[in-house]
């Protein structure tokens, strides 16, 4: 797996550059008639975006502005809707401990809380059960959210779709036509409708920022998010830190933990943290566009530094390591309902990662 011995908390360190991250114009891998030199242009620059930073913004995906913004309204119309409506499908409730809502500060990121709230979606298997990431997904009833459910799910359909173009252009910048192949069979996923109140001028970074410093798990992430400027920031090679503010209509684009440990480190799942100090709450939606659960991941053996051996692994088994943190409280707070106990006001401050 990923080797995360060496991550550290950089969670409020470095400071912000005026660099720009690189464009990456998509549309040459969606349209079955584009030229040869129109791709070739797309996988040299997308090549270029992921060996510099691992972060960059995402055009000719095909999904109009205003689609976008209707999902993020929906985002904001979830957060606002009352507490107790959230909390009835908290994650705790759900029959694998990690699908629904999680309350402000119950997301922890190297053992700091992160001062957002969140709606977490996971594929539902045909059969769910309570075996760790099998449950059934926990959604907001049509009542409360009139076609929010499907809103969704239509969107992680078109995001494979955009996932699945960025593989064909890497499998043209790599080569291994056999894995790239792979990685657009039967994808995994993952959604996050993320909410963040401003932080308070007198908030103690300390004690935790919206997002905490980390890489992603998976392939690739689009991040979809609202126009509030200066909340996300990506480190760059020299330590400093560039925010990543929205661009209407284009996606932030990251590489994750899989595509850096196949290429032997030389795509960079990057850090990157969100510091929101803004006036006005900020919703982003994550996609996670990820392997289908059973696929072997190994490295490709000629981009391995030298000496460097990394064991094959599952996709699913790295995920299940990395949600066990979530797990782990979710069993806690089941033990206090068992035994007719008021729950606790912190479940658990554990060491663990939930995320990244
Ligand atoms: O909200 C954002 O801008 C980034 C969220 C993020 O990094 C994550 O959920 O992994």
């Amino acid at each position: 797996m990923p080797d995360v011995s060496a991550l550290r908390d950089r969670s409020v360190d470095g400071h912000l550059s005026s660099a720009q991250l690189p464009v990456v114009d998509i549309a040459p891998y969606l349209d079955a008639s584009s030229s040869k030199e129109a791709r070739n242009a797309t996988s040299e620059s997308l090549d270029r975006a992921c060996r510099e930073f691992g972060f960059f913004y995402v055009t000719g995906h095909g999904l109009s502005p205003s689609y976008l913004d209707s999902l993020l309204s929906l985002g904001h119309r979830f957060f606002d809707l009352p507490m107790a409506t959230k909390e009835s499908i908290h994650i705790f409730k759900s029959q694998d401990g990690v699908r629904g809502y999680q309350r402000i500060g119950e997301n922890v990121t190297y053992a700091k809380r992160d001062q957002q709230e969140a709606l977490d979606i996971y594929p539902e298997p045909e059969i769910p059960s309570s075996a760790q990431l099998e449950g059934s997904q926990q959604w907001p009833t049509e009542e409360d959210m009139p076609g929010f459910r499907t809103a969704v799910l239509e969107y992680t359909e078109r995001m494979k779709v955009v996932g699945r173009a960025f593989m064909r252009a890497m499998a043209d910048s790599l080569g291994h036509e056999d894995v790239f192949e792979e990685l657009q069979t039967d994808n995994y996923w993952v959604l996050r409708v993320i909410g963040y109140p401003p932080l308070p001028a007198s908030f103690d970074t300390d004690t935790g920022i919206s997002c905490g410093a980390h890489t992603d798990y998976g392939c690739l992430t689009f991040l979809l998010a609202d126009p509030t400027p200066g909340a996300l920031q990506v480190e760059a090679k020299d330590g400093s830190w560039i925010p990543a503010d929205p661009v209407p209509g284009a996606f932030v684009v990251n590489i994750g933990d899989i595509i850096d440990t196949l290429t032997g480190h030389q795509y960079k799942s990057t850090y990157h943290r969100v510091i929101h100090r803004g006036e006005k709450y900020r919703v982003s939606i994550p996609f996670f566009f990820e392997p289908m659960r059973d696929m072997v991941i190994k490295p490709f053996a000629e981009m391995m530094a030298p000496g460097v051996k990394v064991e094959p692994f599952t996709y699913f088994d790295h995920l299940k390591a990395s949600s066990n943190s979530i797990l782990l409280r979710s069993m806690i707070y089941r033990h206090f309902v068992a035994n007719d106990q008021s729950l606790p006001d912190k479940p658990n401050s554990n060491e663990l990662t939930n995320r990244g």
